[in-house]
C-alpha cells in the first residue's frame, strides 16, 4: 500500500491537445480551451478544446453512416464480442483509466479501480450476454379470417438510430457504460457529451475501443459546453433517443427538448434518497450502515442517502458514534491507496454543498459534525451531519449531492414512512432491520424506483435501476433496457 505513482501512460496522455473522438479518429477541434483541475489540487492538468457546432454535426453523421452501414452489418454476436473484448481492455488498462479518472473527479484510487473499472468490465459482460436474446414474439392473430385466409403476426425489435449520451461528473465512465453498452447490443450507435468537468477518459476509453475493432463512427465522443452542445446534439436530425444522467434542472431542460421532437429520452435526475433505520438494530449497526449508505464517495452518488430517519431513543447515541467515525476519516490525496476522504470534484459544486450546509444552519437545523473545509489546498469538505429541526427542513428536501447526512428522529415507523415519500424524488431508498417481514413491508410502502434491505447503493446489473417523480424516468440495466433502446415493429402477413 502507498501511493499510485502515476503510470508513463498517464503523464504523457495529459499533455496531448484534447478535444474529440470521432469517426475512429482523435479531433483536437479548434474551439476554447477548457481547463481539466484536478480536485484535490485544484490546479490544471490538461485542457480540452470546446467543441461546437462543426463537432456535433461531424460526430453525428459519423454515428448515422456507421449505423446504416457497418454496425448494421455487423452481425449481433460479433457485436457482443467487441463489447467482450472492450471489458479486456479496460481491466488491461484498469491502472491508467483508474489514474486518469481520479485526477478528473477526485475519487479515491480505491475506488476507480474498484467501482469505475471492475463495476464497468461487469456491465460490459453483461450488456455483451444480450446478444442474440434481443427479440420479438409470435402473436396469435385473433380476428376471424376471411374465406380461408390466414394471419401470421410477429413483432420484431429495431434500434433507434444514433443515441445522444449526456453524461455527468460523478462516474465519467461507468454511467458511459450503461448507456452506450445497452445502445450499442440493440444496434444504435452513439455519441457521448462528457461533463465539463471529466472530459479526459471516456476519450481514452473511445481510443480503446477503436483498438479493439469498433467500426469507426458507432462510438463517438465530443466535449465541450453542455449548454451549447446539448441543444446541438438534440435537435440534430439524426438523433433518435437521449439518454441524460444529471441534475433535475437540466433534465427537465433536456426532456423538453427531445419531447419537442418526438423522440424518447431516459432521464435519471438524482434524488433526496431516505434511509430508515428500525428500532431493532444497535447503535453500531446503524452507523455502519449510515456510513454506507451516506458518505462513499463524498455522498456524490446519485443513489446515495442523504436523509435518515432513526428512532428518537438511539438518535442522540447514533448521531455521536456517527461523529466519531466521520472525524477519522482524514483529508488525504485520493491517489493515496489508503485515501479514506478525497475532495469533493468541483469548485462550484463545493460551493453548493458549503451554501447548503449554511442555510441549514440559518434555518436552524443543528451542525452536529463536520461541514467546514480542512486547511490546504484542494475541495476538500468535512463530512457533515445535521440534526434536522423537521421533516420540511429544506436540508431533508433539497439533494446536497454531497457529504451531508440530514438527520430526523421518529416516534412510530408510520410517520418516517410519510416522511419518505413526502418528497419530489424517488430514485432509491434503504429500510434497515433484522425483521424482514417488516423490511418487506417498507419496500412496497417506499416510492422510490429501488428499494434496499439491509444495504444501500450495491447496483447489479442485472436489476434495472431508475427513478419515479421526480427522478427521472425509463430504467437502465436488466431486461428493462431493451425497451429503452430499441422500438417495437409489428409485422402481419396473409397466407
Ligand atoms: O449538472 P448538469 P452539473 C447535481 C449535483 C451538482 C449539480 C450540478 O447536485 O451540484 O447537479 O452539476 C450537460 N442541455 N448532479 O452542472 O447541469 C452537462 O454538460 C443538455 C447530480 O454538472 O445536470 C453535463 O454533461 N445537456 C447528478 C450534464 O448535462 C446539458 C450527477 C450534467 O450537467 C445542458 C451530476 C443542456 N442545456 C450532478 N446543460 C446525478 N443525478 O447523478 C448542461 N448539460
Amino acid at each position: 500500500m502507498g501511493r499510485a505513482q502515476l503510470l508513463t501512460t498517464v503523464s504523457e496522455f495529459l499533455p496531448r491537445d484534447h478535444g474529440h473522438f470521432i469517426n475512429g479518429q482523435r479531433r483536437s477541434g479548434s474551439g476554447t480551451r477548457r481547463p481539466v483541475v484536478d480536485p484535490a489540487s485544484g490546479k490544471r492538468i490538461a485542457e480540452v478544446h470546446d467543441g461546437g457546432a462543426a463537432e456535433v454535426t461531424a460526430a453525428m453523421a459519423a454515428a448515422q453512416a456507421a449505423f446504416n452501414g457497418e454496425w448494421a452489418a455487423t452481425p449481433t454476436l460479433a457485436r457482443g464480442n467487441l463489447l467482450l473484448k472492450l471489458a479486456a481492455a479496460l481491466e488491461a488498462h484498469r491502472e491508467e483509466l483508474a489514474q486518469l479518472e481520479t485526477l478528473c473527479s477526485g475519487k479515491t484510487i480505491a475506488l476507480s479501480r474498484g467501482l469505475e473499472l471492475d463495476q464497468s468490465v461487469a456491465f460490459l459482460r453483461y450488456f455483451a450476454g444480450w446478444a442474440g436474446k434481443i427479440n420479438g414474439e409470435t402473436l396469435a392473430v385473433s380476428i376471424p379470417p376471411f374465406a380461408d385466409e390466414k394471419y401470421r403476426a410477429f413483432t420484431v425489435r429495431e434500434p433507434l438510430g444514433v443515441v445522444v449520451g449526456i453524461l455527468p461528473w460523478n462516474f465519467s465512465i461507468m454511467i458511459a457504460v450503461w448507456k452506450f453498452a445497452a445502445a450499442l447490443i440493440c444496434g444504435n450507435t452513439v455519441v457521448l457529451k462528457p461533463s465539463e468537468y471529466t472530459p479526459l477518459t471516456l476519450l481514452r476509453l473511445a481510443e480503446l475501443a477503436n483498438e479493439v475493432g469498433f467500426p469507426p463512427g458507432t462510438l463517438n465522443v465530443v466535449n465541450g459546453d453542455g449548454q451549447v452542445l446539448g441543444p446541438l446534439l438534440i435537435a440534430h436530425p439524426a438523433c433518435g433517443k437521449v439518454s441524460f444522467t444529471g441534475s433535475m434542472k437540466t433534465g427537465r431542460v433536456v426532456g423538453d427538448a427531445a419531447s419537442q421532437r418526438g423522440i424518447p429520452v431516459t432521464l435519471e435526475l438524482g434524488g433526496k434518497n431516505a434511509a430508515l433505520f428500525l428500532d431493532d438494530l444497535s447503535v453500531e449497526e446503524m452507523v455502519d450502515g449510515i456510513m454506507e449508505a451516506g458518505y462513499l464517495n463524498q455522498g456524490q452518488i446519485c443513489s446515495s442517502a442523504e436523509r435518515f430517519y432513526l428512532p428518537a431513543g438511539k438518535l442522540d447515541a447514533v448521531l455521536q458514534a456517527l461523529s466519531l467515525r466521520l472525524a477519522a476519516l482524514k483529508p488525504d490525496s485520493p491517489l493515496d491507496d489508503d485515501c479514506l476522504l478525497g475532495p469533493l470534484a468541483n469548485a462550484p459544486h463545493l460551493e453548493k454543498v458549503q451554501g447548503l450546509i449554511a442555510a441549514a444552519q440559518q434555518d436552524g437545523d443543528r451542525l452536529v459534525f463536520g461541514g467546514t473545509r480542512p486547511a490546504g489546498e484542494g475541495y476538500y469538505l468535512l463530512p457533515a451531519a445535521i440534526a434536522a429541526r423537521s421533516a420540511d427542513s429544506a436540508i431533508m428536501q433539497q439533494e446536497t449531492f454531497g457529504p451531508v447526512g440530514a438527520f430526523l428522529a421518529w416516534q412510530q415507523e408510520e410517520q418516517a414512512l410519510q416522511w419518505i415519500n413526502d418528497s419530489p424524488y424517488g430514485l432509491s431508498a434503504s429500510v434497515w432491520t433484522h425483521d424482514l417481514s417488516k423490511a418487506l413491508r417498507y419496500s412496497e410502502g417506499i416510492q422510490a424506483g429501488t428499494v434496499w434491505i439491509n444495504m444501500h447503493n450495491i447496483l447489479d446489473p442485472a436489476l434495472p435501476f431508475g427513478g419515479i417523480k421526480g427522478s427521472g424516468n425509463g430504467r437502465e440495466f436488466g431486461s428493462a433496457f431493451i425497451q429503452d433502446y430499441t422500438r417495437l415493429k409489428s409485422v402481419m402477413m396473409r397466407y
